[in-house]
């Protein structure tokens, strides 16, 4: 069997010997970010809180906030605690909405993500003898690059594909004999799709075993499509380029949570409105404390990604603290006619109804002062579009569980398979047209 760990003596370390560590990297890299980043300067300043006043990790509560904005704000190199020729690397993040965010990284900073990145490998059944299938993009995005240096750090063969050309990638896939791939869990779904329109054994062409999705929001039902469909386990793993891209946290075989990567990176749950911290087990807002990062630091990082987090102890043995399953962001969240929703509600709801599969777009729109959602999905291949009294019934029946599920009555437009459009990248769930009104 392939070792469990990567880094044992770290990812078993005892909860007392780990608060020692952060205890002693945080006082550090406060006083790091204080005398090196003026942005920090400044807001300690604010609220006259010194360097010293910040004595353990049980402080990081006294420290402000630090934004998106701020980044955005100091573009491109006002965050950076370094000068330029210690970079070695840019990457900037996606940026759906308005400017680029910028992150620098030095080669420690490098190596430390590959180290994460190889840790999550591991967690996925990866060893120094795998063959590491990258479809996430290279380039500003972090997927690509980011894994790649990972399965290099473990040693296993990196196949950078990167994203697009599906029928090549399925072709490097059966000619490598990959047993390990990375992308979005969308994308997974797609590959899934055309090896079996081109009529792809899976176990017999196609010899995966495991396999890292993330950088979108997905649900436990869409796990077990991709393992099905697949015929590999799918872990969760998840980052960010202004953190470090994928590898913060990443969960293991038993599932019970991704484990957070907390020797470098510290989660906190907050309280999206109020922002008081709250304890393990209640949703509210990710905020992340890097602590060892060089190039660019944050310190208490609003992520706008709403999850819990658990120290339930895990039977892999490892000690971290772990992420429950990234619902969204508060960015994602709709607000139909007052009620919350996230779109990862509409897909678990749709992954348990038979007949129609994982391709959905949501429409929303405001008609005459009303809130109005529908939910186009894609019809299963074994159902026939002409049967127009059994597609009558499904829309009826899918209705009443949308509407019984998320607390809102929604429009169903159920089309032909293929009709919606496939993502090689993050999947575009909603299109919003209040925004635009
Ligand atoms: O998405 C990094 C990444 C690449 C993670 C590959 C995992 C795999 P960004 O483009 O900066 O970086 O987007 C970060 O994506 O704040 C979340 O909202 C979302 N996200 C990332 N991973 C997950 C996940 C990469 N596993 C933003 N579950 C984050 C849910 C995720 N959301």
């Amino acid at each position: 069997m392939a070792n469990r760990y990567f880094n044992k003596e770290i990812e078993t370390m005892s909860h007392s010997e780990k608060e020692v560590l952060q205890s002693e990297r945080l006082v550090k890299m406060v006083k790091y970010v204080y005398d090196r980043v003026k942005p920090y300067r400044e807001k300690m300043d604010a609220i006259k809180l010194k360097p010293s006043d910040i004595k353990s990790i049980k402080d990081i509560y006294k420290l402000p906030y630090t934004l998106k904005h701020d980044l955005r704000e100091n573009y491109p190199f006002g965050m950076m605690a370094v000068p330029r020729k210690d970079l070695v690397r840019l990457h900037a993040s996606s940026a759906t909405t308005g400017k680029l965010t910028v992150a620098g990284y030095t080669q420690k900073d490098i190596d430390v993500w590959a180290e994460c990145g190889a840790r999550s490998l591991v967690m996925a059944g990866a060893s120094e003898n795998s063959v590491v299938h990258i479809a996430y993009g290279y380039g500003l995005f972090t997927g690509g690059l980011g894994i790649h240096y990972a399965a290099e750090k473990l040693g296993a063969v990196a196949v950078p594909v990167s994203s697009g050309n599906t029928a090549r990638q399925i072709q490097l896939l059966k000619d490598f004999e990959a047993d390990i791939i990375c992308c979005t869990p969308s994308y997974a779904i797609y590959l899934a799709e055309q090896m079996q329109l081109m009529g792809i054994e899976i176990g017999k062409d196609i010899k995966l075993t495991g396999g890292l999705f993330g950088a979108e929001a997905w649900t436990d039902g869409m796990r077990k499509e991709i393992e099905q469909r697949l015929g590999l386990k799918a872990r969760d793993i998840y980052g960010l380029s202004e953190i470090a891209g994928p590898g913060v946290a990443c969960d293991c075989e038993f599932e019970t949570g991704l484990h957070f990567q907390d020797d470098h990176y510290f989660p906190e749950i907050v309280d999206k409105d109020t922002l008081e911290p709250i304890g393990y087990d209640a949703e509210g807002e990710l905020v992340i404390t890097t602590l060892t990062k060089e190039g660019m630091p944050l310190i208490r990082y609003r992520t706008r990604d709403i999850a819990s987090l658990s120290n339930a102890p895990c039977p892999c043995g490892r000690t971290s603290v772990k992420l429950n399953r990234v619902t969204g962001r508060s960015d994602d969240m709709l607000i139909i006619r007052g009620v919350n929703v996230f779109p990862s509600q509409v897909e678990s709801t749709l992954l348990e109804f038979e007949g129609v599969e994982p391709h959905y777009h949501i429409n929303v729109d405001r008609i005459n002062n009303l809130d109005t959602m529908e939910i186009v999905v894609e019809l299963s291949p074994s159902v026939k579009i002409d049967e127009v009294k059994t597609i009558e019934i499904m829309r009826k029946e899918l209705a009443a569980k949308i509407a019984s599920s998320i607390s809102v009555s929604a429009k169903i437009t159920l089309v032909s398979p293929g009709s919606i459009e496939r993502s090689e990248h993050k999947a575009k769930r909603v299109t919003d047209l209040r925004k635009l009104k």
